[in-house]
């Protein structure tokens, strides 16, 4: 997961933090990160054709952000769920998404859609 520069500016790591963990989360790794734009493009490089990609990048440069390695059971569904959709302003209340999210956009979190994916992300923030 990655709390996201949105959710970093409103001072609610720990809330969110304290969410996952009381969903039986448990925090592995974790560090602030700046992203320079590179560094985020490269994260985002699924998305490089969208529309969306080059606000996508600025947001995610616009202050720091704060990868981590969350273990569960099921985590990477779990997490997803629980985080609500991407769209925040159609995510439930109680969904992490859905109570510190703005917009599509600003969401709050990011959560690794795949094991596969989650493995190349850890490595991206963590190494291997
Ligand atoms: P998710 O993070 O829920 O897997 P993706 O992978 O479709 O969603 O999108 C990655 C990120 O791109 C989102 N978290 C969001 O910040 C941004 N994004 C997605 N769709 C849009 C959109 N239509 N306009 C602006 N930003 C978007």
């Amino acid at each position: 997961m990655i709390v996201k520069p949105d959710a970093v500016g409103k001072n609610a790591i720990g809330q969110i933090i304290a969410r996952v963990e009381g969903e039986g989360f448990v925090v592995r790794q974790l560090q602030m990160v700046q992203l320079s734009a590179e560094r985020a493009g490269q994260f985002y490089h699924v998305h490089h054709d969208k529309p969306f990609y080059g606000e996508l990048v600025e947001f995610m440069t616009s202050g720091p952000a704060v990868p981590m390695v969350l273990e569960r059971d099921n985590a990477v569904a779990h997490l997803r769920d629980f985080i609500g959709p991407t769209n925040s302003n159609e995510a439930p209340a109680g969904t992490i998404r859905g109570d510190f999210g703005t917009d599509v956009q600003c969401n709050a979190v990011h959560a690794s859609d795949s094991l596969e994916n989650a493995a190349i992300e850890i490595a991206f923030y963590f190494g291997e």
